[in-house]
C-alpha cells in the first residue's frame, strides 16, 4: 500500500494498462460478463450446474473486484496526499454480511439485481447465501463496524487493526429443555470473498524469553529467547456510500514461524513436530465469547499483545516511508484504543522507541502520550480488565518492566501534586496490591492516552465522577470527553428497511443519497407528522416488516406467528445488568394477569408478542437460567388457548447482525431496561427508533439523549435513576425489607415460578435467589414501576393514530445518533484527522 508520489509510469505501454482497466461505474452488461467470468474461472464452474451458493459467490467476487478497485485508489491517494491518519484498534469488528451493505454503498444494487435476474438467479435469495462474519459478542464490536463504515463515508483516512479469527461468536442453540447449547462457527469454511490475503505483510511477534536492561544508562533492554510467532495480514475492504473512499480493516493471523520443527519430525516425534505450529495457530483460532466481563487468561493476552505488537509494527513501517523524524510520529498517526483491550499497545511503543528507536524515556513518553486514545466502554466492575503481574512478567517480561517505569515516573507526579496522600496513590497506582498483585488496565490506558472518552453523556459522567475520579482530579477536566455512540444508517435503515427508506426520501423529496449522509435532515418529516397518507404508508410498511419477519420465523423455527398484535422486542447479550428478568417476570405477571380475566375482559385488552433474542457467555450460568426460563414460558404460554391469542413469547436462537436486521424494522416497542447506571450507552436503542419504533426503557445510556432528542412524551421511561442506585443497594445489604411486603407482585411472579408453573420444579431457584437475596440489579425496586410502564405503552397503542405519529416523530429526530457524526467527532476532537477525498 506504499506509493512515494514520485514515482513515473512503472513499466510498459500506458495506454495498454488503461485499456485493460475495469470500470468501476459498471453497466449491467459488465456486471453479468464479470459474473460469469468468476463462475468460468476463479469457481470453475458451469452455468448448468450452478446452484445459489455458486452464484452468491460469484457475485461477491465481482463486487469485490469493484471494491478493490476502489481499495486500490483510496491507499494511493492517502499515500500521496499523505495526511494524519487515524488507527481504531479493536479486537472485535462484528461486520455481518457484505454483499448487500457493498452494493448499496457503491451504488449498483439495482444492477446487480437486473444481471443476476437475466442469469437466472433472485438477488435476494443469494444475499441469503452469505454467512455473518461475526468476529465480536455484541455492541462494542457492532460500534467498531459502524464506525468504519462512516469512516469511509466521511473520507476520513482511518484503518481498522483485529484479529482475523477462524471461529467467531458460537453458534447458539436450544434444547429441548431450553439449554443454551454452544456451537462451533466455522464461518471461514466457504471461502471468504471479501478479504485478501497478503502474504507480503507479516511480522514477528515474541513472547516469554528474557528481557535484560543495559548496563550503559540509555534505559534500553534487550528481549530475547521465548517463543516467535508470525503476524499474517488479511485486508478487508471498507466501503464508504457512495464515494470511492474505501478504507481497509487489516486483520492479523498467526502461523507457526518455522512451519514445524525439522529435527522432531526427523526423529519420528510426529506430535512434537506439529506442536510449535499448534500453538502459534491457536492464538487467532477463536474469539472469546465473554461480553462486559474479563478473565485472565493467558490465550487471551497472547491475542492481545499478539494483535497490538503486529499493528504498531505495520503502523512504524508506514510511517517511516514518509521519511519523518520519529519525533513527528504523533503529527501523523493518532491511535484510538477500543476498550482497554489493546492497552499493551502502549509499553509495545515504548519498547519501539527505547530499545529499537534510540529515543531516551521522556522522548518516548512524550510521543506515546501524544499517539493514544481511549474509549471506555464500561464501569461494571467486572468488565475492567487486570493481568497478574506474574502473568505478564512471564509472557511479555520486557512490558512488565516498562510498566513498573512508568507507574514509578506517574506515583511520583502524583506524590508531588498530592504530598503525603498514600491513599490517592494506592488508588491511583497501576499496579492493584494483592496476591497476586494485578496491572489495571484503564489506569495504564488512561495515562498513556491524549485524551479518554466514555460513550454517551451519562456514561462519561459516571467515568469522570467513579472510576476515573483520582485522574480527573489529577489531569484535570479537559482530558475527559464524550463521543456519543451511533449506528450506520445505511445498513440500519436503508439496507434492511428498504421500503421505509423509499417512503422517507418521497416524503422529504430528497435522494436517499442525500439524507443517508447527512441523517438530520430526517428531521424534515415532522412537517408530515398529521399526514394521513403518510401515516398509512407508514403503518403498512411496519405491518409488512412485521409479516417478514413472520417469514422468518415460520420458515427457520417452523413456528406461526400472529402479525396483527403490538411486536415487543428485547435483543442483546443475556447479563443481569440488562435485565432480561425484569422483561421475562413482566411476561409471566402479564400472563397471570389475563389468566385471572373472563373472556370478555381479556378481548379489550391489547395483544402482543413478545420476543427475545441473545447469546449468554457459555460460562455465565444465571443467564442461561434465565434463557431456559424464557423458553419455557414461552412453551406454557403459547399453548394456552384461553390466552394465546392475546399474548405470544418467542426467544429467537442463534442471534446475530442479520437477524438484527429481520427484527429490528418489525417491532412496535422495544426494551432497553438495563439498572440505571449501568448500560454505557446501548446503540439497538438507536437503530429501533431510527426504525420508527418507540422505546420503553430505564433512564441510562444513550436512551437519555433519545428521549432528549424525540421528547419524553415519546418514550416510556421508568425505574429508578442513577444517583439512587447506591443507597438502595445498601438497603438491600442493611435494611432488606421481604419481598412480600416491598413488592407483592413480583412476590406472586416468583411463586408462580417456584411453585412449578412452567416446570423445571427447582431449577430456577438460584436465578429467582439472585433476587430474593441482594438484589443487586434492584429488580424489587423497579419492577412495579415497570408494570405501569408497560401498562401506559398497552394504552398508546390502543390508539393507534397517536401511536404512528409518535413512530414517525421518533424517527425524525433520530439525526444525532448517525455514526457520521461520532467519527466527526473522533476526527475533530481527538485526533485531527481530516478528509481526504479520492477523486
Ligand atoms: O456495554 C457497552 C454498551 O452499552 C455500549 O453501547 C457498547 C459500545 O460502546 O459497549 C459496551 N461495552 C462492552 O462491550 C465492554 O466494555
Amino acid at each position: 500500500d506504499e506509493v512515494t508520489g514520485k514515482e513515473k509510469w512503472p513499466r510498459g505501454e500506458e495506454a495498454v494498462w488503461k485499456a485493460g482497466l475495469r470500470d468501476v461505474d459498471a453497466e449491467e452488461k459488465t456486471i453479468t460478463n464479470s459474473i460469469v467470468n468468476h463462475v468460468q474461472t476463479s469457481l470453475a464452474r458451469q452455468a448448468y450446474n450452478l446452484d445459489n451458493l455458486g452464484a452468491y459467490q460469484a457475485v461477491a467476487l465481482s463486487v469485490r473486484d469493484d471494491l478493490i478497485i476502489n481499495w486500490n485508489e483510496t491507499q494511493l491517494t492517502y499515500s500521496r496526499k499523505a495526511p494524519k491518519r487515524a488507527y481504531y484498534l479493536s479486537l472485535e469488528f462484528l461486520m455481518g454480511r457484505s454483499l448487500d451493505n457493498s452494493i448499496l454503498n457503491l451504488g449498483l444494487k439495482d444492477k446487480y439485481a437486473g444481471g443476476v435476474d437475466k442469469l437466472g438467479f433472485n438477488l435476494e435469495d443469494l444475499l441469503d447465501q452469505e454467512r455473518d462474519a461475526a468476529l465480536g459478542n455484541g455492541g462494542l464490536g457492532r460500534l467498531a463496524a459502524c464506525l468504519l463504515d462512516s469512516s469511509s463515508t466521511q473520507e476520513l483516512p482511518v484503518w481498522g487493526y483485529g484479529l482475523r479469527y477462524k471461529y467467531g461468536i458460537f453458534k447458539q442453540l436450544i434444547s429441548p429443555e431450553g439449554q443454551q447449547l454452544e456451537a462451533p462457527d466455522p464461518w471461514l469454511d466457504h471461502q471468504n470473498p471479501w478479504e485478501l490475503p497478503r502474504l507480503d505483510v507479516i511480522y514477528d511477534v515474541r513472547f516469554y524469553g528474557e528481557a535484560k536492561r543495559s548496563s550503559d544508562g540509555s534505559g534500553r533492554a534487550e528481549w530475547s529467547g521465548g517463543q516467535e510467532v508470525v503476524a499474517q495480514a488479511y485486508d478487508v475492504p471498507i466501503p464508504g456510500y457512495h464515494t470511492k473512499n474505501t478504507n481497509n480493516l487489516r486483520l492479523w493471523e498467526s502461523k507457526p514461524k518455522s512451519g514445524f520443527d525439522l529435527n522432531s519430525f526427523n526423529a519420528g516425534n510426529y506430535e512434537g513436530a506439529i506442536e510449535s505450529s499448534n500453538s502459534a495457530a491457536a492464538i487467532t483460532s477463536v474469539l472469546y465469547p465473554n461480553d462486559n466481563t474479563s478473565f485472565g487468561k493467558e490465550l487471551r493476552l497472547k491475542q492481545q499483545y499478539f494483535w497490538t505488537a503486529a499493528s504498531l509494527a505495520d503502523i512504524m513501517r508506514r510511517f517511516k516511508n514518509q521519511d519523518k523524524p520519529i519525533s513527528a510520529f504523533p503529527e501523523f498517526i493518532a491511535v484510538q484504543l477500543n476498550d482497554t483491550h489493546p492497552t499493551l499497545a502502549i509499553p509495545e511503543l515504548m519498547r519501539i522507541l527505547i530499545d529499537e528507536e534510540d529515543q531516551t524515556w521522556d522522548k518516548a513518553w512524550d510521543i506515546v502520550t501524544n499517539t493514544f486514545f481511549y474509549t471506555n466502554h464500561t464501569v461494571l466492575p467486572e468488565a475492567l480488565e487486570k493481568w497478574p503481574v506474574p502473568l505478564l512478567q512471564h509472557v511479555l517480561p520486557r512490558h512488565m518492566q516498562i510498566i513498573f517505569d512508568i507507574n514509578l515516573f506517574f506515583m511520583g507526579q502524583v506524590e508531588k501534586k498530592f504530598p503525603g496522600d498514600r491513599e490517592r496513590l494506592a488508588r491511583m497506582s497501576l499496579i492493584e496490591e494483592g496476591s497476586p498483585q494485578q496491572v489495571r488496565m484503564a489506569h495504564l490506558a488512561c495515562i498513556g492516552s491524549r485524551r479518554v472518552n466514555g460513550v454517551a453523556e451519562l456514561h462519561s459522567d459516571l467515568v469522570k465522577t467513579t472510576i476515573l475520579k483520582d485522574f480527573v482530579e489529577f489531569y484535570g477536566i479537559s482530558r475527559f470527553g464524550n463521543v456519543t455512540n451511533g449506528i450506520t444508517p445505511r445498513r440500519w435503515l436503508d439496507q434492511c428497511n428498504p421500503t421505509l427508506s423509499a417512503l422517507i426520501s418521497s416524503t422529504l423529496k430528497i435522494p436517499k443519497e442525500v439524507w443517508l449522509k447527512d441523517l438530520p435532515k430526517l428531521e424534515g418529516l415532522l412537517a408530515h407528522v398529521d399526514d394521513p397518507e403518510l401515516a398509512k404508508t407508514w403503518a403498512e410498511i411496519k405491518q409488512a416488516n412485521k409479516e417478514r419477519l413472520a417469514h422468518w420465523v415460520q420458515v427457520n423455527l417452523g413456528l406461526k406467528i400472529n402479525t396483527n398484535v403490538m411486536y415487543d422486542i428485547q435483543i442483546k447479550r443475556l447479563h443481569e445488568y440488562k435485565r432480561q428478568t425484569l422483561n421475562i417476570l413482566g411476561v409471566i405477571h402479564r400472563y397471570l394477569q389475563l389468566k385471572a380475566l373472563t373472556p370478555e375482559e381479556r378481548k379489550k385488552t391489547n395483544r402482543k408478542a413478545v420476543f427475545f433474542a441473545g447469546k449468554a457467555a457459555p460460562g455465565y450460568y444465571i443467564a442461561k437460567l434465565t434463557i431456559r426460563l424464557i423458553v419455557n414460558v414461552a412453551r406454557i404460554i403459547n399453548a394456552d388457548k384461553d390466552t394465546n391469542e392475546f399474548l405470544s413469547l418467542y426467544f429467537l436462537p442463534d442471534y446475530s447482525v442479520s437477524l438484527a436486521e429481520v427484527l429490528i424494522p418489525s417491532s412496535d416497542i422495544s426494551q432497553h431496561i438495563s439498572t440505571a447506571g449501568t448500560e454505557a450507552s446501548g446503540t439497538s436503542n438507536m437503530k429501533f427508533c431510527l426504525n420508527g419504533g418507540l422505546l420503553l426503557g430505564t433512564v441510562d445510556g444513550a436512551n437519555i439523549e433519545i428521549a432528549e432528542e424525540v421528547g419524553e412524551s415519546n418514550v416510556f421511561f421508568f425505574g429508578h435513576l442513577t444517583p439512587d442506585v447506591e443507597d438502595l443497594r445498601y438497603q438491600h445489604q442493611y435494611h432488606a425489607i421481604p419481598i412480600e411486603e416491598k413488592c407483592p407482585a413480583l412476590a406472586n411472579v416468583l411463586n408462580a415460578v417456584s411453585g412449578g408453573l412452567f416446570g423445571d420444579g427447582g431449577v430456577y431457584e438460584p436465578l429467582l435467589n439472585t433476587i430474593r437475596q441482594g438484589d443487586h440489579y434492584l429488580l424489587t425496586d423497579d419492577f412495579d414501576s415497570y408494570i405501569q410502564a408497560l401498562a401506559m405503552v398497552d394504552v398508546a397503542y390502543l390508539d393507534q393514530k397517536e401511536w404512528i405519529k409518535k413512530s414517525i416523530r421518533t424517527t425524525a429526530k433520530m439525526g444525532k445518533f448517525s455514526t457520521d457524526r461520532a467519527i466527526q467527532d473522533y476526527a475533530q476532537e481527538y485526533w485531527n484527522i481530516e478528509s481526504a477525498k479520492v477523486e
